[in-house]
């Protein structure tokens, strides 16, 4: 199966998705995300001025071999454009396989180990009120699982919360608008917002929350500790993880879950986390951790030390990626829980899919391939417009991790 074309498509039906769609000599094709979101033009740059032309004449079937070839063969490894890129490929491969296979992608991965996958979706507001409110609304969809955000007295924009009645999407300026912080008032509220939610809606409910890297491991352990009595499913991104040792300091003081790494590339950024059991969920997801082939080395990893599958599922991953992800959720031994927040209607006229939401839970459809496709003409529609993800400073000025 000769690979004989490789596209790249840029569409933004209301944000901006990159798309690779690879064509093989029989006339079997599969497509990948390859959405990076705020630096989109930087992997379809990478894809069509490097992978692109070294693709072209490689037998679609040998996914690994072409994965390694991408990753080991390309002298300068790593990092998140690389990766993205990678991932494109490798999952347009899976789908190509799985079409020839007339089979759905999890059937090639092993076959599915539940019946159905468990996801969470977003609740935010401006202040409690309304952030309790989102949270019924959620959970009258069917929702189990339920990220909580809100904003927070004295700091006038915050991460996870939407404009009012918007829905989420942080990239929202031609140039990085800039955002405040402090930790200390944002630690002084958080442990309050959960104690309504706990009281309002009960114990069973599962209840997630992101920092976003906003605090030191200290700090971090501070809001672990605080929040124990409304029992989280998960504490997500509570400090940044490039120095891997910090979640040392906060699980020696914190029994809250930990889940990390939807900015994390390959299974190196998650190997001391899970090796030392730091960590209890991890956030890589498909399109940015180099595709299914990499994903199943990270969960294969994760199993030997208790950590399960969490992936990244915001709005900025397409629903190209949520169809893989979901084929691989079916399958992995190790699942934890997926994010979920809706793509708009607008977005879903731009892409068919085969996955299927009932109840709070997702099945990925039986469709051969993983189930997602692009409307081509949907999508020249709605040409590149560029966004940059917001930049937060502390109050005194100094920059900090968004
Ligand atoms: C967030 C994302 O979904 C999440 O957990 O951290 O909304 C994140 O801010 C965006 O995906 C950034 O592109
Ligand atoms: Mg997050």
């Amino acid at each position: 199966m000769k690979i004989i074309d490789a596209k790249v498509i840029v569409c933004s039906p209301g944000r901006n998705f990159v798309t690779l769609k690879i064509t093989t000599a029989e006339g079997v094709y599969g497509i990948g995300d390859a959405t990076l979101n705020g630096r989109e033009l930087a992997v379809v740059s990478y894809l069509e001025d490097y992978v692109i032309p070294a693709l072209i004449g490689r037998d679609a079937q040998r996914i690994e071999d072409i994965w390694q070839y991408l990753y080991r063969g390309a002298y300068w490894r790593r990092g998140p454009i690389g990766l993205t890129a990678i991932a494109a490929v490798d999952v347009a491969l899976w789908d190509i396989k799985a079409k020839q296979a007339n089979m759905p992608l999890y059937q090639l991965l092993g076959g599915r180990s539940r019946d159905r996958i468990m996801v969470y979706t977003h609740a935010n507001g401006k202040d409690i009120d309304t952030t309790l409110e989102a949270v019924a609304s959620a959970q009258a969809k069917g929702y189990r699982a339920i990220r909580v955000q809100s904003g927070i007295p004295g700091i006038a924009k915050t991460y996870g919360v939407a404009k009012q009645g918007d829905a989420y999407e942080p990239a929202d300026a031609d140039l990085p608008s800039e955002e405040s912080w402090s930790s200390e008032k944002y630690l002084n509220f958080v442990p309050e917002l959960f104690k309504r939610v706990r009281q309002e809606f009960g114990d069973e409910l599962h209840l997630l929350h992101d920092v976003h890297h906003r605090l030191s491991p200290i700090e971090a352990a501070r809001l672990g500790k605080a929040l124990e009595p409304c029992h989280l499913f998960w504490l997500e991104d509570a400090t940044p993880a490039e120095n891997q040792d910090a979640f040392k300091l906060i699980r020696q003081h914190t029994t809250t879950p930990l889940a990390v790494g939807e900015v994390f590339n390959t299974i190196h950024d998650c190997r001391e986390l899970m090796q030392q059991q730091l960590i209890d969920y991890i956030r890589t997801s498909v399109v940015h951790a180099g595709g299914i082939t990499a994903m199943r080395r990270i969960a294969d990893l994760g199993s030997l030390f208790n950590v399960k599958m969490g992936s990244h599922g915001a709005t900025d991953l397409s629903p190209v990626c949520m169809g893989a992800a979901l084929h691989f959720d079916y399958w992995v031994p190790n699942f934890g829980i997926q994010e979920h927040m809706a793509h708009s209607p607008l977005m879903e006229s731009v892409f068919t899919r085969s996955y299927h939401f009932e109840d709070g839970f997702f099945t990925p459809g039986e469709k051969a391939g993983h189930g997602v496709d692009i409307n081509e003409a949907e999508a020249a529609k709605y040409p590149y417009k560029r966004a940059m993800l917001p930049v937060a400073r502390l109050e005194d000025g100094t920059l900090w991790h968004w």
